[in-house]
């Protein structure tokens, strides 16, 4: 397989794009494609101040790199969940994060869970009736919270996400699978910020596959932990892209299809809010971010119950 733009030897082929690239202009090609994404979906510009969530997983630390290379100016918020899961899972994405930062020259701000609000999402699950033992849904929670308050109180205008087309398409699939409305209206590109103490979202990485984001990586040398998330296994989106998988092994591009079809769609008005859908939104008395859930956000409500507890 040779590379379209030069004849040298491929280093991938994008069935779906119907196109080899060699090493040099496959790096070339994925920062030029992500720049093509964030003018088409209006995500960010050059003026504006960029908060890149890393985990230091591949998708995000490529994420970083890219809008690094692009010349946008973009620090890294790292959280330190204290999950270990026997492979010391925090540590090393921790170790990973700091050491793409110190290389570049980036700055990185690092929120730990347990000296910042007392738990690790492993012992919030634990003491937590949302949680059951099950740590995602508190973790999430825990996450947009976080993302959110150190995007504002820093004065960042925009906080960008490492999500490929295959988690954007799991996601989809179960959404679409349960017809749940409301998630397929908000699930965007870009979502902008509804209440002036929310920050606009964006996910640059929406239109790569996994596969290009893990070659981008690698090609870069860029050094990130192979393991997923010990909490990950059996999770539905897990399933999900095995499904998806299967499809695209025997229709290259369903994928990609299926993710810019239903954005199509959207654009067409299918997925149009129903007029009387206002939802009431004031600021928790504890930590100021938007809430739908009273006086209290449910973050502050399930770190201070288990906090007040424990002290
Ligand atoms: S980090 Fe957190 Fe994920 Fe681990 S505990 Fe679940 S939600 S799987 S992206
Ligand atoms: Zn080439
Ligand atoms: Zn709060």
């Amino acid at each position: 397989m040779k590379c379209r733009k030069c004849g040298q030897k491929a280093v991938i082929n994008m069935r779906q794009h119907k196109l080899a690239l060699c090493k040099e202009h496959y790096l070339e090609w994925i920062p030029q494609q992500t720049q093509r994404f964030i003018e088409k979906y209006r995500m960010f510009t050059p003026e504006d101040r960029i908060l890149v969530a890393v985990s230091g997983g591949k998708d995000s630390l490529a994420l970083w790199d890219i809008l690094h290379r692009l010349g946008y100016q973009a620090d890294g918020l790292y959280i330190g969940l204290g999950i270990d899961g026997g492979i010391g899972y925090s540590a090393e994405s921790l170790r990973c994060c700091q050491n793409f930062a110190q290389q570049h020259g980036l700055k990185l701000r690092v929120v730990d869970l347990k000296s910042e609000f007392g738990h690790t999402i492993p012992e919030l699950a634990q003491k937590s009736a949302r949680g059951r033992g099950k740590p995602c849904s508190v973790c999430g929670l825990s996450k947009r919270n976080i993302m959110n308050r150190v995007a504002r109180e820093e004065g960042y205008t925009v906080l960008v996400t490492g999500h490929n087309l295959d988690d954007e398409a799991a996601v989809l699939f179960g959404n679409t699978l349960n017809w749940l409305g409301g998630y397929l209206r908000r699930q965007s590109p870009v979502l902008e910020a509804s209440h002036p103490g929310l920050v606009r979202k964006a996910k640059p990485l929406c239109r790569f596959y996994e596969r290009e984001m893990a070659a981008y990586a690698l090609l870069r040398g860029i050094e990130y932990i192979y393991d997923e998330c010990p909490h990950a296994v059996g999770a539905k989106t897990i399933y999900y892209k095995e499904v998806l998988n299967r499809l695209e092994a025997e229709r290259p591009g369903a994928k990609l299809r299926f993710y810019l079809s239903f954005l199509q769609a959207k654009e067409e008005g299918l997925f149009a809010p129903p007029e009387k859908e206002t939802q009431e939104l004031t600021s928790c008395v504890s930590c100021g971010q938007p809430t739908t859930a009273g006086e209290l956000c449910s973050f502050c409500r399930m770190v201070e119950k288990d906090y007040a507890v424990s002290r």
